[in-house]
């Protein structure tokens, strides 16, 4: 089973993760997960953190020239604001006083952690709700996504809008009209939302969101947006109708709300389902050089909680980051009295960045149900049981039914 851990608080020593069930012999590089970091702290919007920050990852064990061993991979992601934070984050006791954080970000984690863990500091809760956390994600889930491309399965994303600026063109109807080659490789929308500061696919509508968020900034206030995460090359029949917990919609939608500031999550058409009658959108069922193949594909490559072969669409929302430079009312729980919300450096938008680690974590799903479908302790194993599969599919399904 493949599984990982996180730990590490934001302005601690370094984040790390411990990554299990990779089969042995999956070509893996430092840089290959340096890469997706990058692409995690890039976005026209985020804060000065992001200026101190080089995201590395290093392996600590699990790796063995270029090759995974099979045994648990570890990574280490330091933090180089450490250095500004070792008293204030230090492990053991200090002797000075360190101030406490006792006004609460309404929007944040803050004034539920002291409530649910018994704080005295809001720092206790600042650290690890932050979203830095989602550096380790990314590492972690990058050894999933390189995995995948191993089986031509590849995961892409956009930014659709921020603070309510949509394209002109319904990007997103290319993917649920099913309009695109049947070779699709949703890496290729990386490499043009990638370009863009905001992670948008045209100039116009990236300018005009560059034009918001200085006005967001202007304001000292903040926005959100939404996003939409591609994957091509999914195979028939990852997750299952089984059970409640063996759904692959439902895990997409829980690794997706999962990330920090997402609030809503939909696949395929999603919301836009209730609205029309079942006969304009349910997808056609076609075929095409033996195998099946749909017209549309408005259920966003699920149905019954398995996979259909057609591309995982997910769309999701991430609401506008808390901290406020013109802060919100909150109130102050040194003296119980209604004030201004605590100012905190912080990103004015990270939407960008959300859609990167969504990406992270619907890669990571999707090897999860692959590799418990098709197992293997070495990838070569892995690559025979897939391929048996994906020979004998078509072939077996017209041997059951023939008459
Ligand atoms: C983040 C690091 C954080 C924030 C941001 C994400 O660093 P710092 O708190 O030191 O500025 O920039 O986190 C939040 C917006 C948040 O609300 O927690 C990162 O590495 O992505």
């Amino acid at each position: 089973m493949l599984e990982f851990l996180t730990s590490g608080e934001s302005h601690g020593k370094a984040l790390t993760t411990i990554v299990t069930g990779v089969p042995s012999n999956l070509k893996i590089s430092e840089d290959y997960i340096n890469h997706q970091l990058a692409r995690r702290q890039a976005g026209y919007g985020r804060g000065m953190r992001m200026k101190i920050e080089t995201d590395k990852a290093e392996f600590l064990s699990g790796v063995r020239h270029g090759k995974t061993l099979g045994s648990p991979i570890s990574m280490l992601i330091k933090n180089k604001d450490w250095e500004n934070w070792t008293e204030i984050m230090s492990p053991e006791p200090v002797k000075s006083k360190i101030e406490k954080i006792t006004i609460p970000r309404p929007g944040h984690a803050d004034l539920v952690g002291v409530s649910k863990y018994n704080f005295d500091d809001i720092r206790n809760s600042i650290d690890r709700s932050s979203a830095r956390e989602t550096a380790a994600r990314v590492a972690a889930c990058s050894v999933a996504r390189k995995f995948l491309t191993e089986f031509g399965i590849h995961v892409g994303s956009f930014v659709e809008s921020i603070g309510g600026i949509y394209p002109k063109e319904n990007y997103s109807g290319k993917f649920l009209l099913n309009k695109l080659p049947h070779n699709y490789n949703a890496e290729k929308l990386n490499s043009l939302s990638d370009k863009s500061s905001v992670r948008v696919l045209d100039k116009n509508h990236e300018e005009k969101i560059i034009g918001k968020i200085k006005t967001a900034k202007k304001r000292g206030d903040t926005l959100g947006g939404t996003f939409y995460v591609i994957v091509t090359g999914v195979p028939v029949g990852l997750g299952s109708f089984i059970h409640y917990d063996t759904k692959i919609d439902a895990d997409l939608a829980h690794a997706v709300m999962s990330i920090h500031a997402v609030k809503g999550v939909e696949i395929g058409v999603g919301f836009d389902f209730a609205e029309h009658f079942g006969s304009e959108v349910h997808d056609e069922i076609l075929i095409r050089q033996n195998s099946f193949t749909r017209r549309t594909n408005r259920a966003g490559g699920t149905e019954g909680g398995i996979t259909t072969g057609m591309p995982i669409i997910v769309r999701a929302a991430m609401k506008p980051i808390a901290t406020l430079m013109s802060p919100i009312g909150s109130v102050d729980l040194s003296t119980m009295k209604e004030v201004q919300a605590r100012r905190e450096r912080s990103d004015f938008v990270a939407v960008p960045a959300c859609a990167v680690i969504a990406e992270s974590m619907i890669a990571w799903t999707i090897a999860e149900r692959f590799l418990e479908k098709f197992g293997g302790d070495s990838i070569e194993e892995t690559k025979d049981n897939f391929s048996s599969y994906q020979k004998k599919l078509f072939g077996r399904l017209r041997k059951n039914f023939s008459r």
